[in-house]
């Protein structure tokens, strides 16, 4: 029995996608530039498809699980469970409108033209926000429209920001926080789910690993205890004796978020030395 995934064929989900994968330890037959693939060394067919077709894949049982943006899902609306959030393909859908046009609220936006590629998620918002407006489906280079005259406003994916100011635009509302998702079929089989529970596992070591340093610093013996205070670890931090009289190794584990923080306060309470290392799995 094979667990089948749908990742992106092409795009900017697919090198995330297969990374993930990889770290997972799951390695993938010959190459990845094919429709369809295996692994040698775990159950599980890889199917790599346009990310638009990915819901509908798995909402059918083409594929058991697959790898989308959590905004082609929504706009899609197919029948899929969400499983893990995967902390890449961050973007969010937003609404944006000339840079010298007065926004005041979404008020704006009534009785005007909208051009997007999302046109139910827009619906959806202008819906909830009890606007009415006109939508202008579009299949690309939806920022260019209010330019050419095409729409008053548009909606669409936004990550840095520079293609709207580029494009004379700014962002006024955001309809949708978005990541790359892992989607499950809802009614997958017992052996399905039993490999993919086996594949969660792992993602969720490689995630927590993505999100945390493993650090090793010198401290003087009188400062211990203020510096074994300030790190988190994930029990307590491991404390080895230097051959120097009257300092210690210490090993610790910090996360990403509060890392240049603690850092900074392990320097002044007089650490040295202080060694800093990515994780490749974490397993609590
Ligand atoms: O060929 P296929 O249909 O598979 O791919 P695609 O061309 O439809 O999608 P692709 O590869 O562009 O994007 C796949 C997914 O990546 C999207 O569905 C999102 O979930 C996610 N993602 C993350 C983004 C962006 N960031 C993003 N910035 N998708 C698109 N953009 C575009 C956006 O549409 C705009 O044109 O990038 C531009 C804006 O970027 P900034 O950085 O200038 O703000
Ligand atoms: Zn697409």
């Amino acid at each position: 029995m094979k667990l089948k995934i749908a990742i992106q064929k092409s795009g900017r989900l697919n090198e995330d996608s297969v990374k993930l994968l990889k770290d997972c330890g799951i390695d993938l037959k010959n190459g990845v530039n094919k429709l369809k693939t295996e692994s040698d060394n775990f159950p599980m067919e890889i199917y790599f498809l346009r990310d638009d077709d990915i819901p509908q894949y798995v909402e059918d049982a083409v594929a058991d699980i697959g790898i989308v943006g959590e905004n082609v899902l929504l706009e899609k609306n197919k029948k899929a469970d969400i499983v893990e959030q995967l902390g890449f393909g961050k973007c969010r859908l937003s609404v944006a409108v000339g840079r010298s046009e007065k926004y005041e609220g979404v008020q704006f936006l009534e009785g005007k033209k909208i051009a997007t590629t999302y046109p139910l998620l827009v619906q959806r918002f202008l819906d909830i926000n009890k606007i009415n407006a006109e939508i202008h489906e579009i299949s690309g280079s939806v920022e260019i429209a209010p330019g050419i005259g095409l729409a008053d406003a548009i909606v669409d994916l936004v990550s840095s920001g520079s293609t709207l100011f580029m494009n004379g635009l700014k962002e006024v509302e955001t309809v949708l926080q978005s990541q790359a998702v892992l989607i499950r079929n809802s009614q997958l089989g017992a052996g399905q789910q039993e490999i993919l529970d086996k594949l969660l596992f792992r993602i969720r070591a490689v995630k927590k690993a993505r999100n945390n340093k493993y650090i090793l610093l010198n401290a003087p013996n009188d400062q211990l205890e203020e510096i074994i205070r300030l790190l988190p670890g994930m029990k307590s931090p491991t404390v080895l004796p230097l051959a120097d009289p009257g300092w210690s190794s210490v090993h610790s584990v910090l996360n990403e978020n509060e890392f240049w923080d603690i850092i900074e306060k392990l320097k002044s309470a007089g650490a040295q030395g202080i060694l800093v290392v990515p994780i490749e799995k974490m397993i609590i």
